[in-house]
């Protein structure tokens, strides 16, 4: 077994008697790099991850505007992020402007992970750097976890799905990246065993994405769902219904202007990974450079076997029948 840390949490060592209690009572496993973690309301997390969550649902207060960006892990996070800051962003910056944020901080700098950054130590955390509105938050929690803190308010959920195969792909690729490791077939191989069993950080993966797909056909007023292919493969009708969503939608004459194209390549992959800011500087200790590798859909065909393709098609079949969620 590969013992690596999946990803390096550098924050958030402290977990409270009180948290380490409840963990003991909690259903344990750990992945497959054998860093121990805890099922807490149906999804694993590592155990500093449970504290920040615990934090969040014990001091969050919403306001009626608040913007959450969620996804699970490697699901094209950092892509959302960019997307609705350069939107609500449009009215001041035009990304042609030198202080336009994306030019100068990685769409996870300027958008912080509730539980992972945010409330990671404390459920009072400073939010003075969301003064102005509306404030923009990002999450990997599943829908289920937040609803409790979030009843009532009229909060607007967005969530990515991308499909599971680029999913557990884009996740080897980052593990060894930021672990500066060689990419070695035992870690794709472990990575797709704690997929399959569901027991990842964040997983199932099946169960996360169907929380919000339950969310967005309950509720389609508060939460939208997305796809990474769809976004791919129609990028200006998605833009626009993401706008739609979050009520505000392209003037005519910013559509006549060129905007909604010029917000798209501010935000591709290929733009985004080129700035000075994401070659050279870091996040959490990462490197922002490893937030952006190849965007392809399907590129599991180059490293997943037919017998592994073959299980997680079923698996994943298997999971969300009865749901009308189709991958
Ligand atoms: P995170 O969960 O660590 O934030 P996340 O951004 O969700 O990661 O996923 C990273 C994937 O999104 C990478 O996919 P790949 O490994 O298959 O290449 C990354 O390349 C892709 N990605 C990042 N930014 C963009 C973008 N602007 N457009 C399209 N794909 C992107």
């Amino acid at each position: 077994m590969d013992l690596i840390e999946l990803p390096p949490n550098v924050k958030g060592d402290k977990i409270s008697e009180e948290t380490k209690i409840l963990i003991s009572s909690l259903p344990s496993d750990a992945d497959g790099q054998g860093k121990k973690l805890c099922k807490y309301q149906g999804c694993w997390y590592y155990h500093n991850t449970l504290q920040g969550v615990l934090n969040f649902q014990r001091g969050f207060q919403p306001q009626e505007t608040d913007i959450i960006l969620a996804s699970f892990p490697k699901s094209g996070t950092t892509w959302l992020k960019a997307l609705a800051v350069a939107l609500l962003e449009r009215s001041k910056n035009r990304s042609s402007d030198d202080h336009h944020p994306l030019l100068s901080d990685n769409p996870h700098g300027i958008v912080p992970f509730l539980e992972i950054d945010m409330y990671i130590e404390s459920s009072s955390p400073d939010l003075t750097k969301f003064s102005s509105l509306p404030r923009l938050f990002s999450t990997h929690m599943p829908l289920h976890t937040m609803q409790e803190t979030l009843k009532n308010s009229p909060c607007k959920i967005v969530y990515i799905c991308r499909n599971m195969k680029d999913t557990l792909i884009s996740w080897w690729f980052f593990v060894c990246a930021i672990h500066k490791i060689e990419l070695k077939r035992s870690i794709l191989d472990s990575i797709y065993e704690s997929f399959c069993s569901g027991a990842i950080y964040y997983g199932p993966f099946w169960d996360h994405v169907l929380s919000y797909w339950r969310g967005s056909l309950e509720d389609p007023k508060h939460v939208l769902f997305m796809r990474y292919e769809e976004m791919k493969a129609e990028p200006h009708d998605q833009i626009k219904r993401l706008t739609d969503f979050l009520e505000c939608p392209f003037t005519k004459e910013e559509e006549e202007s060129g905007l909604v194209e010029e917000v798209l390549e501010l935000c591709s992959l290929s733009n985004l990974k080129s700035l000075e800011v994401n070659k050279t500087e870091k996040v959490n200790n990462v490197e922002h450079k490893n937030y952006f590798r190849k965007g392809e859909v399907g590129d599991w065909k180059n490293y997943l076997t037919p017998e592994m393709e073959k299980k997680i098609d079923m698996i994943v079949q298997e999971k969300l029948q009865g749901s009308n969620l189709k991958f």
